[in-house]
């Protein structure tokens, strides 16, 4: 089975630009259109970033952990699971607005290669991918997840539904998936769920300068961003009552146990979540409720963590729509529509690459 339909030119580009060694998931199922890219090379590194990244985060002050580990196989289904939680508002919200606006949103892109980063299982694309596929005869989707088992499950949830679209998998993380984005342009670039609100200010700003120098011009982001509100619903939303945020949040120091052999007491770390109005973001800690002694088996170094210890897990940003607008005008993005729910609590931003004016050089000044 070929991973790159043969003869598709674009395809074969595509990886060589992107540098990644082909290869499809085993349980993929044999298909000549449909396709998952993973990077086998990754597997081994990625191990050794982990307990440099768990050892950085742990020995620093204040301690954190980047939210990105909370996302293997069983966080990625933790997550899931929270997004069906009746105090997690966003998934709901953010769908009933897809399914609301999806054939607007196609009136106004036009055709366009659909291009989703941190897919999932791609649930609430689904709005979109009927939108399209109702107006066009064939419809490209990218689905681009670090988990290649979740994008096998939503490309053949999809080929049932979608006979008409055409779904090529990217089993990478987002960045090092942006030198694709040219080959599939005109594209629109879905980010939803507010994932943007994960980010720090510096991991924001590298993001949207890459996905800007990645687009080309007139090419669309549709972006998802839970918009700031009373705080009682952010503390309802991320301390649900059956207590899956904070499975989600244990389930990162699990990992750290079993991928980096560290022994850490799970009944010693307490999820903690509170929205922060200063910050206009939730913060989730994980609290030691006694000292631990983390040993890192790859790099063979313990890290002392104290009682009481608060090691930040994940932000999760809110946002306020004028000053986003503002903020995205600085990476060449004009907001062309913004979609939000009756209550305003979550918003869709509609944004469209510009053509980079050209610079003044120092002498037009
Ligand atoms: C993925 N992300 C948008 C979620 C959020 O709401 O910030 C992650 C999450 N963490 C705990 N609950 C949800």
């Amino acid at each position: 089975m070929s991973l790159i339909p043969e003869g598709d030119p674009v395809a074969s580009r595509r990886l060589s630009e992107a540098e990644l060694v082909a290869s499809v998931s085993p349980d993929a199922p044999d298909s000549d259109v449909d396709s998952v890219i993973v990077d086998p090379r990754r597997a081994g590194a990625a191990t050794l970033e982990f307990a440099r990244s768990v050892a950085l985060g742990l020995s620093d002050t204040p301690p954190w952990l980047h939210s990105r580990f909370l996302y293997d196989d069983i966080g990625s289904r933790l997550f899931e699971e929270i997004c069906e939680q009746p105090e997690y508002y966003l998934t709901r919200t953010e769908a009933g607005i897809l399914e609301q606006c999806a054939s607007r949103i196609r009136e106004a892109t036009g055709p366009v290669t659909l291009i989703e980063l941190g897919s999932g299982n791609s649930g609430k694309t689904d709005y979109l991918l009927a939108a399209y596929a109702a107006t066009e005869p064939s419809v490209r989707y990218v689905p681009i997840d670090v988990s290649a088992g979740i994008l096998n499950q939503a490309k053949d949830a999809i080929s049932v539904r979608h006979p008409t679209v055409t779904v090529t998998g990217v089993a990478d993380t987002y960045e090092r998936a942006f030198p694709l984005f040219k080959e599939f342009s005109p594209a629109m670039v879905l980010f939803l769920g507010s994932s943007i609100g994960n980010f720090d200010q510096r991991e924001s700003d590298v993001f949207w300068q890459g996905v800007s120098d990645a687009l080309s011009p007139r090419d669309f982001v549709l972006l998802g961003v839970d918009l700031v509100k009373e705080e009682s619903l952010f503390n309802a939303a991320y301390n649900d009552a059956a207590g899956v945020t904070a499975q989600f949040t244990k389930n990162l120091f699990a990992r750290i146990n079993r991928e980096l052999g560290a022994g850490i007491d799970l009944d010693a770390v307490e999820h903690v979540a509170h929205y922060n109005s200063e910050w206009q973001r939730v913060e989730i800690y994980a609290r030691f409720l006694s000292r631990q002694d983390v040993y890192l088996e790859p790099l063979d170094r313990t890290i002392v963590v104290p009682k009481r210890t608060m090691v930040m897990t994940e932000i999760s940003r809110k946002y306020d729509l004028e000053k986003m607008k503002e903020y995205l005008r600085c990476y060449d993005f004009a907001v062309r529509e913004v979609f939000t729910d009756k209550k305003r609590w979550f918003g869709l931003l509609l944004l469209q690459r510009l053509p980079q004016m050209p610079r003044k050089s120092a002498d037009q000044r």
